[in-house]
């Protein structure tokens, strides 16, 4: 069944420096202005990377609840923590991100080389976490680098279960250098990989770089969703620096109506999601 277009915007990431990328949200006030204006514009989820006071990235967990509490305030967002974090980060603080009580958060389902570092995700470390997010009744989005993480993934429910919720859903992060490329082949091969999976599994995908406009076209026309922003993507167009997240997130909702799939509002994402909507 087709349906709305799921838009994610991942605004910060935990990559780029806000020396090198001055448009990059990083202080709670600026995301929390990012996240409004894109919600405005159609996004239903956010997914979150937060800094520190001196724009380093940080798993702090005050600064977690604060984030998750003035977002929740200010927007009607799913609100989405990443479990991935920086490269750096360590297993435990990773795994404390899901006490800031998010709706969401990120599990991502392998190891794999992220530029010239190590994105170490070992198979004890997924288990515990979607074992935690099962007991505390946080959604996943099973987060796919390459391939064999999907193999992964079915491994994972068949051995411990469905998420909470009971819906299937993951996101195809595509063209890191050393994941699998931004390519419409590979995200077809994942989508056959997708039919393993329980039945009604949804995904959406975001292309790195220079990869994003073929990975939205490739999604939109495979049914998938779509994940944009300035995690992601910082260069617009050839020579052209991305001047705020909401630039992104304008573009892909303009991609999604013209393939007659508008954006989904935040309580259709909770529907489809499996996540109770918001009183
Ligand atoms: N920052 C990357 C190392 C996630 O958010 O779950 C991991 C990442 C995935 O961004
Ligand atoms: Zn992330």
């Amino acid at each position: 069944m087709t349906t709305g277009t799921l838009i994610t915007i991942a605004p910060t990431g935990a990559e780029s420096s806000k020396a090198a990328v001055p448009a990059l949200p990083v202080t709670l006030d600026e995301l929390v202005a990012t996240a409004k204006e894109c919600e405005a514009l159609g996004a239903a989820i956010v997914h979150v990377h937060i800094r520190d006071a001196h724009a380093e990235p940080t798993l702090d967990q005050g600064r977690l609840r604060a984030t998750v509490a003035a977002l929740r305030q200010s927007t009607d967002l799913i609100v989405q923590l990443s479990s991935g974090g920086a490269v750096t980060d360590p297993e435990s603080d990773r795994l404390a991100v899901l006490d800031a009580g998010p709706e969401m958060a990120s599990c991502t389902m392998g190891t794999v080389n992220f530029g010239e570092d190590v994105f170490l995700n070992r198979w004890r470390f997924i288990v515990d976490l979607h074992t935690r997010m099962q007991e505390r009744g946080i959604v996943p989005e099973y987060e796919i680098f390459d391939l064999g993480h999907l193999a992964a993934l079915r491994r994972l429910l068949d051995k411990h279960g469905l998420p909470a919720g009971g819906h299937v859903h993951v996101d195809l992060v595509m063209g890191v250098p050393g994941g699998m490329p931004g390519t419409t082949e590979a995200l077809v091969a994942c989508r056959q990989a997708i039919r393993d999976l329980p039945a009604g599994t949804t995904f959406s995908a975001t292309g790195v770089g220079r990869t994003t406009i073929d990975v939205i076209l490739a999604s939109l026309s495979a049914g998938g969703h779509l994940r944009v922003g300035m995690e992601d993507t910082i260069t617009y167009a050839k020579g052209q620096r991305v001047e705020s997240n909401m630039q992104l997130v304008a573009r892909a909702v303009a991609f999604a109506r013209l393939a007659q799939r508008p954006p989904a509002t935040p309580d259709e994402a909770r529907m489809l999601l499996g996540i109770p909507v918001r009183s």
